[in-house]
């Protein structure tokens, strides 16, 4: 009779807590080679939190450009988040920030403003100044509108990682605050943004060689459990090697 009320009453309060909120489910929108689905990867490994769900939206097929996926997010990009109840979230950096403000440790943003000012500028070169030139729908419009052939486009697309990586590289290797990661000893979304850019590189075989101080911090963070199981490569779906 014990027993039976207290499984009633926790089977109550697990109703009560996802009602408001207490456990909310994550459904996370992802697809094995979105690099920025990537970067969300990563900070959800490192925060510890297992998505509840994970929804494949097969990029190679146009699935972003579904009407489904386009009411999740009408920008019909990858990833999205869905945490609990709330407004779906979107945009790799802002999901990274948002889960950062939830589930503040570890952090992934530095304490002080000119720490976070530089983390946040440092994954910008990547996230915004780099990433969105080779994205799928760049490509889809230099092949189908510009009618760029294959290795014009892949020259594009080289010469802007390189540019991105060239700019990182200026800042890791100058900048006193460059440590065992890109911003001193701990994970920011500094290097969560760099180990992306140097994959994509990988993906379009842009020799990194050249980026010594970002191929140090790649190596290292790709040591890391919450790096090498979110890799691209090692999701459902995935092919044993990427050619571009
Ligand atoms: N700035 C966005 C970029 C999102 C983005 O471009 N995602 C790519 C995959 S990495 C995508 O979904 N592309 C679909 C397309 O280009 O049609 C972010 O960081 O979330």
């Amino acid at each position: 009779m014990l027993r039976r009320t207290s499984r009633l009453l926790a089977r109550a309060l697990r109703t009560y807590a996802q009602k408001n909120c207490w456990e909310a489910s994550v459904k996370f929108y992802s697809f094995w080679r979105s690099l920025a689905a990537f970067r969300v990867r990563i900070a959800l490994n490192i925060k510890g939190i297992v998505p509840d769900e994970v929804v494949t939206v097969d990029l190679m097929k146009g699935q972003q450009r579904q009407d489904d996926y386009k009411r999740v997010n009408p920008q019909m990009l990858l990833p999205a988040l869905v945490d609990g109840e709330g407004p779906i979230l979107f945009q790799s950096v802002a999901i990274m920030e948002y889960l950062d403000e939830t589930h503040p440790q570890p952090r992934i943003l530095p304490a002080d403003p000119r720490g976070r000012a530089r983390v946040r500028a440092l994954a910008a070169i990547v996230a915004a100044d780099s990433h969105p030139l080779m994205v799928p729908r760049v490509r889809g419009y230099m092949e189908n509108e510009l009618k760029l052939d294959e290795p014009t486009r892949n020259t594009w697309i080289q010469h802007w990682i390189r540019e991105g990586l060239t700019a990182m590289e200026g800042h890791l290797a100058r900048d006193k605050e460059t440590g065992k990661f890109a911003h001193g000893d701990a994970v920011t979304m500094a290097d969560i943004c760099l180990v992306s850019g140097m994959t994509g590189a990988a993906f379009f075989q842009v020799d990194t060689s050249v980026y010594p101080t970002a191929k140090r911090i790649t190596e290292t963070c790709m040591a890391m459990d919450a790096f090498a199981k979110a890799h691209p490569l090692k999701q459902p779906g995935a092919p044993a090697s990427v050619g571009h």
